[in-house]
């Protein structure tokens, strides 16, 4: 017989610590550029009946039987996504960001093909072509990255990477850049030497989806993307690409790359995407935008020096050497979250530091904005921070910055009626 105890019955252990990570949530500050607090309707997608089934192919193609409701489920999501970017096709199976990539290469490429990614220290991501992924290890990946005195992505320089390399894809796309990527540009030097572009939006999908960000849709031949990040949806992946290439991504995910899809999740992210349709989300995405850059003029006059001067998007890159020459991003983030601001360490471009130990900090505002903060609480927030980088060491300075994080949290919770179903 099933089971039907609630988790606290059978599984306190469990339990206890998911009624843990819950107080963890309500009584910090999130600024780890990649994390969002989802609705309670899409948590209640996430966990539920459809966790049961499994339904390996595509709607009316499967290989099991009674997938006509999780077929229903999945053409709604496809729809949604669909409408909700502009895409002639959409695959809504990958369960994460780096499998959507991963189909992609596999749908499109032959291993050992080159392919032309962002560096993963100058702000690219893991499978854009980092050695020790597979990207790396399969594709013969070659690197650009950002201008050595600009900090930013020369165009000039991708062009001729391109060139010189000739590669059968471009990879455009970050998780550590604060500024926006010329899509146009991108196409134009795709087109010149043959290959395919991809963009990764695994970061800013949800800024597109919001009309806060330009959108690569129109010039890319396969974008992809994350679910649960700025877009505020279940963890899972996304890929839009045009028709005609529609049958080979598909296969790239199923059967190259993946077995069965997880269909709690694609119904998730079917309620995501509606929710992502939606006026109210559309002044979230600007929000976002608005509360990273207040930020970072906040930290910018407090003494910070931020990586290409700003951001355009939802994240920034601090420069630790101009707070203190001898801080590491590990001890920064360390001391950060002993009082409650919790993000990540971040190697900068061109970081004399190995990148477990770097020398940034990446700040990124999409889930405090969930938790209603606006341009105020992001400015006390940086300064917060700068308080506590500054004082490290004197515990009666970190005590008063714990307050500070306190009230503002008390004021912004994560879920201020309460966590949605079983935390
Ligand atoms: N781990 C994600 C991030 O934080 O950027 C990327 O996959």
């Amino acid at each position: 017989m099933t089971d039907l105890r609630p988790l606290s019955d059978a599984d306190p252990a469990v339990a206890d610590l998911l009624g843990r990570e819950a107080e963890r949530q309500r009584s910090s500050i999130h600024l780890i550029a990649s994390e969002n607090f989802v609705s309670r309707a899409v948590m209640e997608a996430s966990g539920s009946v459809l966790t049961n089934k499994y339904s390996e192919g595509y709607p009316g193609r499967r290989y099991y039987q009674g997938c006509a409701i999780v077929d229903a489920v999945e053409d709604l999501a496809r729809d949604r996504a669909k409408a909700l970017f502009g895409a002639e096709h959409a695959n809504v199976q990958s369960h994460s960001g780096a499998q959507a990539n991963m189909a992609v290469y596999f749908g499109l490429l032959e291993p050992g093909d080159t392919v032309l990614g962002m560096a993963l220290d100058q702000g690219g991501h893991l499978t854009h072509g980092a050695g020790v992924n597979f990207s790396g290890r399969i594709f013969d990946f070659q690197a650009y990255g950002v201008d050595p005195g600009t900090e930013l992505v020369d165009m000039d320089e991708v062009r001729q990477r391109a060139l010189d390399t000739r590669p059968r894809m471009i990879v455009a796309g970050y998780s550590a850049y604060s500024r926006l990527l010329d899509w146009a540009a991108f196409r134009a030097i795709a087109d010149e030497v043959g290959a395919y572009l991809m963009v990764d939006t695994a970061h800013f999908i949800g800024l597109i989806a919001g009309g806060a960000h330009p959108d690569p849709v129109p010039h890319a031949h396969v974008v992809t993307g994350t679910t649960h990040k700025a877009l505020r949806g279940p963890r899972g992946g996304l890929i839009l690409t045009t028709a005609d290439l529609a049958a080979a991504i598909d296969k790239g995910v199923f059967p190259v790359t993946q077995g069965g899809a997880l269909n709690n999740q694609i119904a998730a992210r079917a309620v995501a995407f509606a929710e992502a349709s939606t006026p109210q989300y559309r002044e979230y995405a600007h929000q976002v935008v608005r509360n990273a850059a207040a930020m970072a003029a906040e930290m910018a006059a407090g003494g910070a020096r931020i990586v290409s001067g700003g951001t355009d998007n939802h994240l920034f890159l601090v420069d630790l050497r101009s707070l203190d020459e001898d801080l590491t991003g590990r001890d920064a983030a360390a001391v950060l979250a002993s009082v409650g601001i919790v993000l990540n360490s971040n190697p900068i471009p061109f970081d004399p530091r190995p990148p477990y130990r770097a020398t940034g900090i990446r700040i990124g505002t999409p889930a405090a904005t969930t938790c209603g903060m606006r341009e105020p609480e992001v400015e006390a927030t940086a300064r917060l921070i700068l308080e506590a980088l500054r004082h490290r060491g004197d515990d009666a300075r970190l005590e008063a910055v714990r307050a500070g994080v306190a009230e503002i949290t008390a004021a912004h919770p994560a879920y201020p009626e309460g966590f949605p179903g079983h935390v």
